[in-house]
């Protein structure tokens, strides 16, 4: 049974695959760290409260619970690192940087999220290739640009066993959204599943690749569990399900939601999002893990909406 520390474990990743990996691996096996107590749900099951910036405690808790993966999710996402880059940077860096030495100190495997923040104006829009100019806009970009990097290198150099996905835009309703430019999504099915009216953040025909939260869990473990040979990328593998502009999501949950009404009004969060790709090409994930979406819009649509009402009316 592998022994798994989770970082990052309240985000809006960590939270779900804390619960995924312990459905599969048992609550004993997977150690929930975050900044603040872990959510736990009722369930024994280890956790730690701890910043991933403190080596020692990185260390320490992979000595008591005998730790040998690590998914190490936290991170500041790109509107919050835009308000405050010098903290994107540290935590960003320092966490990641920590982790691959224990990791190579320790013989651990490595899960590291990168995104298509590192994508910048000089990288082709439309079906963005996995090798292409990378000038990421944004202190979080940069931080994730910087981490393919360095998971690369200590790949290449130490042989260190570290993973990696650029997520798209993510879509749960598990979590309150926290500080992502793609978030806007996930505002505007809460705003829908209370029939309520939506002022968008970005502009109507902003089209962003986008990705079901069930989905992305399934590709984070497939690739975890793929041989190491079949992996020809060890940056970070592109990954996508569909995009979708913000008025096409409009459409799409007004045929939903009698009556519902979104308005535009970007703000600063419309520089960011007008860096990143349209669509991408995740062909090498498909090649090399056989990766492939199970969500549609339509389908993700129905599942948010039902759920969100499910607590709209609790
Ligand atoms: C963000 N949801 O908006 C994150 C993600 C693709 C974007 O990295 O910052």
């Amino acid at each position: 049974m592998p022994r798994i520390l989770v970082t990052g474990a309240n985000g809006q990743i960590g939270s779900e695959l804390v619960a995924a990996l312990r459905a599969r691996h048992g609550h004993r096996a997977v150690v929930a760290l975050d900044l603040e107590a872990p959510r736990q749900n009722g369930v024994d099951a280890p956790s730690v409260v701890g910043d991933v910036r403190d080596r020692a405690l990185l260390e320490d808790t992979m000595a008591t619970h005998d730790i040998d993966v690590v998914y190490h999710l936290a991170s500041l996402l790109s509107a919050t690192g835009e308000q405050h880059p010098n903290r994107a940077w540290d935590v960003n860096m320092t966490g990641l940087k920590h982790v691959l030495d224990l990791a190579k100190e320790r013989g651990l495997r490595v899960f590291w999220p990168s995104s298509i923040a590192v994508f910048g104006p000089s990288t082709p829009r439309t079906d963005t290739p996995q090798r292409t100019v990378l000038d990421p806009a944004t202190m979080y970009g940069v931080t994730k640009r910087s981490g393919e990097l360095l998971c690369q290198y200590y790949h290449r150099r130490y042989g260190v066993d570290v993973r990696s996905l650029r997520y798209p835009g993510l879509i749960s309703y598990q979590t309150v959204p926290g500080g992502g430019t793609t978030d806007y999504a996930i505002d505007m099915y809460r705003a829908a599943a209370r029939s309520e009216p939506y002022v968008c953040f970005l502009s109507a025909g902003t089209r962003l690749p986008m990705m079901y939260m069930p989905d992305a869990l399934r590709a984070t473990l497939d690739l975890m569990d793929a041989p190491a040979a079949a992996l020809s990328v060890r940056d970070s593998y592109n990954l996508t399900a569909f995009s979708f502009s913000a008025e096409e999501l409009a459409a799409h949950l007004q045929e939903r939601v009698d009556g519902f009404s979104v308005t535009y009004r970007p703000d600063e969060r419309q520089h960011i999002a007008d860096n990143w790709p349209a669509t991408i090409d995740d062909s090498a994930a498909r090649a090399d893990w056989g990766w492939a979406p199970r969500y549609d819009l339509a389908a993700m649509t129905d599942d948010m909406l039902a759920h969100l009402r499910d607590r709209v009316e609790a």
